[in-house]
């Protein structure tokens, strides 16, 4: 008998989408699951036919965080499991030369918080949810939720979610700037589809360079952020991408950015 795959992959129109597949348990997250979806960061990484990545949960939910009845870790430290599963995931995600979409199609607890605001764009569904739910087990937010959620909301906001793990729904998520867009349930993966198309059509090399530079300025001074938007430039001003974008503006038509390389 073959089981699911953990994660399911598709590509269309040079949008990879890669869906988290334990429906059952609203995507919780085990060891497979978490190195797999590592894997196919990279793979997409490395495919010159795919220009965005979008990472969402099939049925749902969109992840439950830790699967709380899986044995597989438990062989580990926290430390050591976070270190070999969650910590390279998220690395390679917020590393990844592409935009990242996380479409956050239901509830994200968790580890799958942590996940549903690493995106590079985060859409949500009308019905989707997060919950920093850590301190309902009693452990700390990890897999960058310390990281992303204080710069997203403020110091304070940030540990009255983790400390009461109060569900935060869509219409306050894009108050607080956890998300970009929000859309109806019945059409989400449609408008998913067709934003990373957008995403997609965009100048591939510009936007890698774009999320080094913010990448780096979210930790660094003005001066190291001065310094480093003046080198990149020099990479972006060298490439072919600008020189279509300035003739296409010259000649009044739109910029042709997809190109075989
Ligand atoms: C689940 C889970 C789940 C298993 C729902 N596991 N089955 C931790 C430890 C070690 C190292 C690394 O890092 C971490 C990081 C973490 O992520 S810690 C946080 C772990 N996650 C949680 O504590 C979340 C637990 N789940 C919930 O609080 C609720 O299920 C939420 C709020 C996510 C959704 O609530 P509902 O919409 O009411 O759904 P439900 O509770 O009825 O769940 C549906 C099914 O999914 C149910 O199974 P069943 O067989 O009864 O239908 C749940 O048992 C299962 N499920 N989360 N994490």
């Amino acid at each position: 008998m073959t089981s699911e795959p953990v994660i399911l992959g598709d590509t269309r129109a040079g949008v990879r989408t890669l869906t988290l597949n334990r429906p059952d348990r609203l995507n919780a997250a085990n060891d497979a699951l978490l190195l797999a979806l590592t894997e196919e960061l990279r793979a997409a990484e490395a495919d010159p036919a795919v220009r965005v990545v979008v990472v969402t949960g099939a049925g749902r939910g969109f992840c439950a965080g830790q699967d709380l009845g899986d044995v597989s870790g438990r062989d580990m430290t926290f430390t050591e499991h976070l270190n070999h599963t969650y910590n390279p995931l998220i690395r390679t995600l917020r590393g990844l030369g592409k935009p990242v979409v996380t479409a956050v199609n239901g509830v994200a607890a968790g580890a799958g918080a942590s996940l549903a605001l690493s995106g590079d764009i985060r859409l949500w569904a009308q019905s989707a949810s997060l919950i920093e739910v850590f301190s309902n087990i009693a452990l700390v937010p990890d897999s960058g939720s310390t990281w992303f959620l204080p710069r997203l909301v403020g110091y304070h906001r940030a540990f009255e979610l983790m400390a009461l793990a109060e569900r935060v729904n869509a219409e306050e998520a894009l108050r607080l700037g956890l998300c970009e867009r929000v859309y109806p349930d019945d059409t989400f993966r449609e408008e998913v589809q067709a934003y990373a198309e957008r995403l997609a059509a965009r100048p591939a090399h510009a936007l890698k360079l774009t999320k080094q530079a913010l990448n780096a300025a979210m930790t660094g001074t003005l001066d190291e952020a001065l310094d480093h938007e003046a080198r990149l430039q020099q990479l972006a001003g060298d490439h072919w991408e600008h020189e279509e974008g300035v003739t296409a503006f010259k000649a009044r038509r739109a910029p042709e950015f997809v190109r075989e390389e």
